[in-house]
């Protein structure tokens, strides 16, 4: 490792894992995670930061572990007393998990920015990494589907992801800018950026989606490398391989890799999906097949310090 700082582009669950195996891999000065804010949404009138939450939950050691968000050892006070008041209880928050909501709300009530409240809860909770929201201004998902247009968290929560999907809009993306601390550190020579095996399509793409984010990444010189979410033709967790079929594509990582062709430098494929190297390096990417199934924490480090290793033998070989 050259000693550059590493930015890890996350989602929630899925990305979490390599997101914390990098802060064990990477020094906590070194890492900037950047995380999806386009799931955030308003509900019973907090804003929900699930994606962010989840990173913050899971690099402070409170997540919990069976369903990597919310927190461990959580009750449910707050969820009975709602719904035996008749409130809507298809979103589940936690009494512990409230405390961050609330919290979060009354600081942008009073004018604090996402960045801020971000650092702030970070702090609190002793995590050393830098943690980014992809920007600070209000962006949301929308899905649309043979069933109509749905809010993400609606989709994806309350109805189980099983509409089909016909696409997505990121409601507010044109006027959303930059996190201006993540500019300052693509501008300050990083060594890796890397795509978490996070859903391509909902938790990615929004943040590429940002105007100028594309060109900044590409920009900034260093090697992008993305982790694929898909393993034998299955996602390990969520949606992303069923996305993939309703688009039209064989959810395997060379759509994976497709999906990223023109813009990752590399990608990661699991062992399972030895058969595919080829097919992918044929894309003009590069390829590094590596056990990706995180299922402890030594599985996260050596995935993310191997990840890291594959960008920084990318890099050196990089024209732009
Ligand atoms: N996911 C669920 O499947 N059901 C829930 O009730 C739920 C509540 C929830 C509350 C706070 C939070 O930070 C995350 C929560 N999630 C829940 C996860 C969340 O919907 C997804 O992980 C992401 O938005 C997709 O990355």
């Amino acid at each position: 490792m050259s000693g550059g700082r590493v930015i890890v582009i996350s989602g929630g669950v899925g990305g979490a894992k390599l997101v914390l195996g990098l802060a064990h891999a990477v020094p906590a000065e070194r890492l900037i995670v950047v995380t999806n804010t386009a799931d955030d949404f308003d509900h019973f009138g907090l804003r929900i930061c699930p994606d962010t939450d989840t990173v913050l939950y899971t690099l402070s050691g409170l997540a919990d572990p069976g369903k990597g968000w919310g927190r461990v050892d959580e009750t449910w006070t707050f969820m009975g007393a709602m719904k035996a008041l008749g409130g809507a209880d298809w979103f589940s928050l936690g009494d512990g998990d409230l405390a961050l909501h609330v919290l979060r709300t009354e600081r942008l009530r009073a004018g604090a920015n996402l960045t801020e409240i971000t650092r702030d809860v970070a702090t609190a909770m002793g995590i050393d990494a830098t943690v980014l929201p992809m920007c600070d201004q209000p962006v949301s998902t929308k899905v649309d589907t043979t069933q109509g247009r749905l809010a993400f968290q609606e989709y994806f929560v309350r109805e189980r992801c099983v509409p089909r999907v016909t696409g997505f809009e990121f409601n507010g993306i044109d006027t959303a800018r930059v996190n201006p601390a993540l500019a300052a550190a693509l501008a300050d020579r990083p060594e890796a950026i890397i795509i978490a095996p996070s859903n391509p399509f909902v938790s990615v793409d929004p943040i590429l989606a940002i105007p100028g984010m594309r060109d900044l990444l590409r920009g900034c010189g260093a090697p992008i490398v993305a982790v694929s979410p898909i393993v034998g033709g299955t996602a390990i967790k969520g949606p992303a391989a069923k996305m993939f079929s309703e688009a039209g594509h064989d959810p395997t990582a060379l759509a994976v890799a497709r999906h990223y062709q023109g813009f990752a430098d590399g990608i990661v494929i699991d062992e399972l999906d030895t058969g595919l190297a080829s097919d992918v390096a044929a894309l003009g990417l590069g390829v590094e097949v590596l056990p990706t199934i995180m299922c402890d924490l030594q599985t996260r480090i050596d995935l993310a310090s191997q990840t890291v290793a594959f960008a920084s033998r990318l890099g050196g070989g990089l024209e732009r």
